[in-house]
């Protein structure tokens, strides 16, 4: 059934201690010629099996002497007598050919290559399995004007020139890795390069390699780089550990980067930024992939998974790591916001739906298709929870004892929970749990006060959802920082406690309380869980007003426009009045930072109120979202101008305070153009036409797209026309139109999937229209099937292309069960469709038919 199971797991029959390779590079015709120490592992006389995927042995030497192999399906067989013997293979690749973007393959005119998960197979024949670490020596020849610049892992130990034209080049990595941390790039490439000195002196030579016109776009990247070493220095006591680190940008990647070591590869989207093309979410991002990749080299390279089961290990961790660096760097409060805000509206959703699975999950039939906000966010949250019910010094101590103990090998999650144990003395055995059952919990919150006795209970209950093949769970250890407020004084009324909340339920009590008290729970979103609490509006208008944790007071805000909204669309009520009063306290609030701010009076987004509902209503919740848009836009309009107007006055810094003037002055223009206000469209195509920078200019332009106005299609041509040979930009320009809230969207998108820019061989460019379409909820699921229809058409096209970037493309319309009969037997058929594809992927056919379960 090709299905693996983590229980399955037998250490490798045979290791690799060393591996030479020489590529003689082509796009067209690439010869790889690998030779492979090979010990023994353990007593058995199972045959020397070596992975390989669409490869063609051209010879197979043993001890230099060719030698009889067969073949099982892509698997090189080799029947070995000895215990320790060198192994010599010889292939030809096609780089050029290579659409899935796995393995050797060509962008933009250079090569490079990608094998997390299980790409090094399709280079050459090896053990490919995260296990297995081996040292690299790789030499490769190319010619030298096409390819004047030749990186690969570790150190570069010498270069020359050969014969008709061409060069070569020898890199050694001296710490052994795992195949997956293979990676080599050959091109005409540029770098902006730097010295870092690590805390124990050391000098290391920084390149951000790009093509040359892109240089003057790689200053930030190269600062967030020097940043990220320097804050795992402190932060985590670890050290950088070769004399060259290099990251190279290439336009076509799977994913966001690689942390290959030595040698990080990295979509060019997480590199490239300047303010004429870069938003500050994209400098943002930038900074937290930079540090996200670099931080793997412990956490990933150093420490590596013994089996892809393991894959929260090193990720989960790692975006941990990466989040408490962004956080460092400018509000800590907003990155919690957006942390958990991206965490609601990709891993709530997975884990409620077909593809959920655990942490540390079972099985699997694509390793691809687990590269997920599961692994990623949820494992996060996992690690944090730990770091909160340990304390910071505690768990300081664990990851220490952690990189210590498993440094140079293949670890799992279990060695690093009991690192965990062993350096707090914390019992975390029914924290386990994080790691195997899936599903989000949900707590019930109820505070009772008895004015009479002073006495006030808080009663805790909570429960986990079954998810596919896990009909019944227990109860876990859930980290709650509770804290509650005299909703007279303001005043705290228990200073803030963690509960740890590990049985079914729980009750506290607290004495002494005169007065009535609100409940303040999961303060910092201190557990990955849903909340349901008896809080009334009064409260939630309270806290939203006087809770001092800012994420906590964000929650309530959210709680009481979600409140609203989900009773507007269930019963038809518009009861406006106490969002709006809670809205103009926060702009009023000249405490509160211009960020925070923005982010307070945004209105939870059409998928997340979605998932508030039994049955998603799309077309409902647009329109009362759109009403309480409106609303808040007329009852607060010269709030919202006074707003605009102030952040206006700012020239282009890219700093907290400028990125949270902007981000409010967007937010402000959308409220102006909601209340219908005349003017609304011209505000926007002014700062559409004025702007100093990419966020207030792409601010402007989605403003217009959403709207009504014909200015649209002028700020699209003169958008368009102004970025036309800058692809990351026009990716926006595709997914603004993509994400647009009009009637026409799907017609639209129709139209852009014609476009000659468009194009599916390009993963960024079928994410941008195809991706964030669907995503788009009210008109994904607007026109009786059309855009199911459209969504299925361009997967099945992908998937003939690149196989891994389509099935991520997967759930939206895998979230059938969460619509109308009508819908839902749409969305099925659709998958049905796509399921009866002939030469359907192997990663399709996993997430599509277990969406159909
Ligand atoms: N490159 C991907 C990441 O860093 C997979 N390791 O998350
Ligand atoms: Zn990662």
């Amino acid at each position: 059934s090709g299905v693996i199971r983590r229980a399955d797991y037998r250490a490798p029959d045979w290791l690799v201690s060393d591996i030479a390779l020489d590529f003689d590079l082509d796009p067209a015709a690439t010869q790889v010629r690998a030779t492979l120490i090979v010990t023994r592992n353990g007593a058995h006389d199972a045959p020397l099996r070596l992975d390989g995927d669409g490869l063609t042995p051209l010879s197979v030497k043993v001890d230099g002497i060719d030698t009889p192999y067969t073949m099982e399906g892509g698997t090189l067989v080799i029947a070995v007598p000895g215990d320790a013997h060198e192994i010599e293979t010889r292939v030809e690749i096609a780089p050029a050919a290579n659409t899935q973007l796995m393995g050797l393959y060509a962008s933009g005119g250079n090569l490079c290559t990608q094998c997390e998960a299980e790409g090094f197979r399709r280079i050459t024949f090896f053990p490919d399995r995260p296990d297995v670490l081996s040292k690299y020596r790789v030499r490769m020849t190319a010619d030298k004007a096409r390819f004047p610049v030749l990186l690969a892992n570790g150190d570069p130990i010498a270069s020359g020139d050969a014969a008709d034209g061409r060069h070569w080049a020898e890199w050694h990595d001296p710490f052994p890795k795992p195949s997956y941390l293979f990676a080599l790039v050959a091109g005409d490439l540029a770098a902006n390069t730097a010295t870092f000195t690590t805390m124990s002196g050391r000098q290391v030579t920084l390149g951000i390699w790009v093509r040359e016109k892109d240089l003057p776009k790689t200053d930030h990247a190269l600062h967030a780089l020097k940043l990220s070493m320097a804050w795992d220095e402190q932060v985590y006591g670890r050290e950088y550990d070769l004399d060259v680190f290099n990251i190279v940008a290439v336009d076509d990647f799977n994913f966001g980067a690689m942390e290959n070591k030595g040698l990080n590869i990295f979509n060019s989207r997480y590199i490239l930024a300047d303010p004429d093309t870069a938003t500050d979410y994209d400098y943002d991002a930038v900074a937290a992939v930079v540090a996200h990749e670099y931080f793997h080299n412990w956490s990933g390279n150093r420490v590596t998974c013994r089996d892809w089961f393991q894959l929260s290990l090193k990720e989960g961790f790692t975006v941990y790591r990466d989040q408490g660096f962004s956080a460092d760097q400018g509000s800590a409060a907003v990155k919690r916001i957006e942390d958990v805000r991206g965490l609601r509206a990709a891993q709530f959703p997975e884990d409620a739906g077909p593809l959920a699975h655990p942490v540390r999950p079972d099985e699997y039939v694509e390793i691809s298709n687990f590269y997920t906000a599961t692994i990623y966010n949820k494992g996060a949250e996992v690690i944090r929870m730990m770091a909160t019910i340990l304390g910071p010094q505690k768990f300081r101590a664990g990851t220490d004892r952690y990189f210590d103990r498993f440094d140079g090998t293949a670890a799992t999650c279990e060695d690093f929970v009991a690192c965990m144990e062993e350096a707090s003395g914390v019992d975390l055995t029914q924290f386990r749990l994080w790691y195997s059952q899936a599903g989000t919990p949900r707590v019930t919150a109820s505070l009772e006060h008895e004015a009479g006795s002073g006495r006030a209970r808080l009663d805790l209950r909570q429960s986990v959802p079954p998810t596919p093949g896990q009909p019944n769970k227990a109860p876990m250890v859930l980290p709650l920082r509770i804290k509650l407020f005299g909703a007279e004084t303001a005043q705290p009324i228990a200073e803030e406690q963690l509960v740890l909340l590990s049985d079914g339920d729980a009750q506290l009590t607290f004495d002494g309380v005169t007065e009535r008290p609100v409940l303040s729970i999961n303060r910092g979103f201190s557990a990955p869980v849903i909340v349901d609490t008896n809080r009334s509006v009064a409260d939630l208008a309270f806290l939203s007003a006087h809770d001092d944790d800012p994420f906590a007071r964000y929650e309530a805000m959210q709680q009481l426009m979600l409140d609203t909204l989900v009773a507007a669309v269930t019963h038809g009520r518009a009861d406006h009045a106490s969002v709006i009063e809670a809205v103009a306290n926060t702009l009023a609030d000249p405490a509160l930072d211009r960020a925070f701010v923005a982010e307070a009076v945004l209105l939870p987004s059409d998928s997340f109120i979605g998932d508030q509902l039994p049955v998603v209503d799309p077309e409902a919740i647009f329109q009362k979202r759109e009403a309480l848009r409106r609303d808040l836009g007329k009852a607060l309009e010269p709030q919202w101008r006074e707003a605009y107007e102030a952040a206006r006055a700012n020239r282009f810094e890219y700093s907290p305070a400028g990125k949270g003037a902007r981000r409010l002055k967007s937010v402000s223009l959308g409220y102006v153009i909601a209340s219908g206000a005349a003017d609304g469209a011209d505000l926007a195509f002014a700062q559409f036409d004025a702007a100093d920078n990419m966020t207030d200019r792409q601010g402007g332009l989605t403003a217009l797209v959403n709207s009504e106005s014909d200015k649209r299609h002028a700020a699209l041509d003169i958008f368009y026309n102004r970025y036309a040979d800058n692809a990351l930009v026009l990716d926006k320009w595709f997914q603004t139109q993509a994400l647009a809230t009009r009637d026409d969207t799907a017609a639209a998108v129709e139209a852009l999937a014609s476009h000659p820019d468009f194009t599916l061989a390009n993963p960024n460019r079928a994410r941008a229209l195809v991706g964030a379409f669907a995503v788009n909820q009210r008109a994904f699921h607007s026109g009786e099937g059309r855009g199911y229809r459209f969504v299925a058409d361009q997967l099945i096209a992908l998937d003939q292309l690149n196989p891994q970037t389509a099935a991520k493309l997967v759930p939206p319309l895998g979230r059938w069960k969460r619509f109308d009969a009508a819908r839902a037997a749409r969305m099925r058929s659709e998958l049905e469709r796509i399921l009866a594809t002939p030469g359907l992927s192997k990663d399709m056919t996993e997430q599509v038919s277990k969406s159909l379960e």
